[in-house]
């Protein structure tokens, strides 16, 4: 991808000595900032459709990144883009971090992530289990911790999922796993309302689906904005599960693109480990886990299934289905304050996780966007550390209306 900037012709020959002599760590524009205004989701589908990388809707106005072709694309269609600012330069190879980037060390890397999972089923070991779903493309073991009193027996208790970080800048959304973990470990016995939920339910929590791209964020001394997984160029996870994967526009078929929906369905490595294990749940033919949160940053919004269509019913989704979504998203989104919606409202989406969980599973599958509501671009996945606290807590109550609907005949 080339810059859209001018240079003079002085410089441009300085410009190829550099890039001729740059080391292997030098890196590629990821392309520009904008804005556009919008009317409806078919517009920001639209939009969506060409695989920029949409990073958050705030009252119609869309922010993404794009390249230079796919902006002056969306410009010959009649949007008015506003240029808001420059996509990192990103790193093509570099070590595995020690941390977070200087003042984020309170966010938790790969490893860290692993000892605090660790160290939980040590503190703990009566009510949890550490498993892996499987690995991810570079390797890394995909954690999977179950919370639950006699943990290592299959009792007959409602089962819950959480899943974090699938894309991998989201990075809140691994400490929201972790707060998960360490809120129904550390107060068993003692808070009341945890106590009841950990007898009675059986809580998986995998804090990061995507390890090998939130390694490659935090790579390189600076954040890189990376979304995608680390196969090839890069798959979006959220657009490679197999329920009506690729059919309506909401993903993208060009490997380069930031919505890129994989060769086939599960393709990637994460979106399959993740899928079998939730396939392995199926005893005697029914599917144990009933409610489901998948965690992303940023705009502050739960959404429901289906996000492949705008129509609020679909094969598999009676109108009393939708209306169990819509009322158990409109409960969720008041105990934290965000705003509910189908998810297809923001924009299209397919292969996503919830339509999955839906759609083959019956799942009671919800996305939640996370703080920020309105995130300045790329800076909206980097909150500093200090909101890692209050913004995770902000979702206990909504954790805990989710546990308690796993319960409700469906
Ligand atoms: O586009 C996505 O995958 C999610 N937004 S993000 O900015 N975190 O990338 C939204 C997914 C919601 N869509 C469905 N649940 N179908
Ligand atoms: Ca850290
Ligand atoms: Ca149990
Ligand atoms: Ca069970
Ligand atoms: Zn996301």
């Amino acid at each position: 991808m080339g810059s859209t900037r001018r240079v003079p012709a002085v410089l441009t020959g300085l410009v190829l000595l550099l890039t001729a002599t740059a080391p292997a760590t030098a890196g590629e524009s990821a392309g520009s900032v904008y804005e556009v205004d919008t009317a409806n989701a078919a517009q920001r589908t639209e939009i969506a459709a060409t695989g920029v990388d949409v990073l958050g809707v705030r009252d119609g106005t869309l922010t993404f990144v794009a390249g230079p072709e796919q902006a002056r694309e969306l410009r010959a269609d009649g949007f008015r883009l506003q240029r808001v600012g420059e996509a990192p330069t990103r790193v093509t190879d570099a070590a595995a971090p020690a941390d977070f980037p200087s003042g984020d060390e309170g966010y938790h890397t790969y490893a860290e992530v692993t000892a605090e999972l660790e160290q939980a089923t040590r503190d703990h070991g009566d009510i949890t289990r550490l498993s892996s779903a499987g690995e991810s493309f570079e390797g890394r073991p995909l954690h999977v911790l179950k919370i639950s009193d006699n943990a290592a027996a299959d009792e007959d208790e409602p089962e819950v999922l959480f899943t974090c970080n699938q894309h991998a800048r989201e990075h809140l959304t691994t400490e929201m796993c972790l707060r998960i973990v360490q809120r129904f470990t550390d107060g068993y016995g003692s808070d009341a309302t945890v106590t009841g939920f950990v007898d009675s339910r059986e809580i998986y929590v995998i804090p990061t689906v995507n390890p090998d791209g939130a390694e490659y964020d935090i790579s390189g001394g600076q954040y890189q904005g990376w979304r995608k997984n680390r196969q090839g160029q890069g798959t979006d996870v959220n657009r490679n599960w197999g329920h009506r994967w690729g059919c309506c526009g909401g993903s993208s078929d060009d490997s380069a693109d930031e919505t890129f929906r994989g060769t086939e369905a599960f393709s990637s490595l994460e979106a399959r480990a993740v899928a079998s294990f939730v396939d392995s749940r199926v005893v005697g033919g029914a599917q144990q886990i009933t409610a489901h949160i998948d965690f992303h940053t940023y705009s502050e919004l739960v959404l429901w299934p289906y996000g492949y269509t705008t129509d609020d019913t679909a094969e598999g989704m009676s109108p009393e289905q939708a209306k169990r979504f819509s009322d158990v998203g409109t409960e969720l989104a008041n105990s934290n304050g965000y705003t509910p919606q189908q998810s297809s409202d923001l924009y299209v989406t397919d292969g996503s996780i919830n339509d999955w969980m839906w759609g083959e599973h019956r799942i009671l599958s919800f996305t939640f966007e996370m703080y920020p509501a309105d995130g300045n671009g790329l800076d909206g996945f980097y909150p500093p550390d200090e909101q890692i606290g209050p913004q995770t807590a902000r979702n206990d109550g909504a954790v805990d209306i989710l546990l308690r609907e796993a319960g409700e005949p469906g």
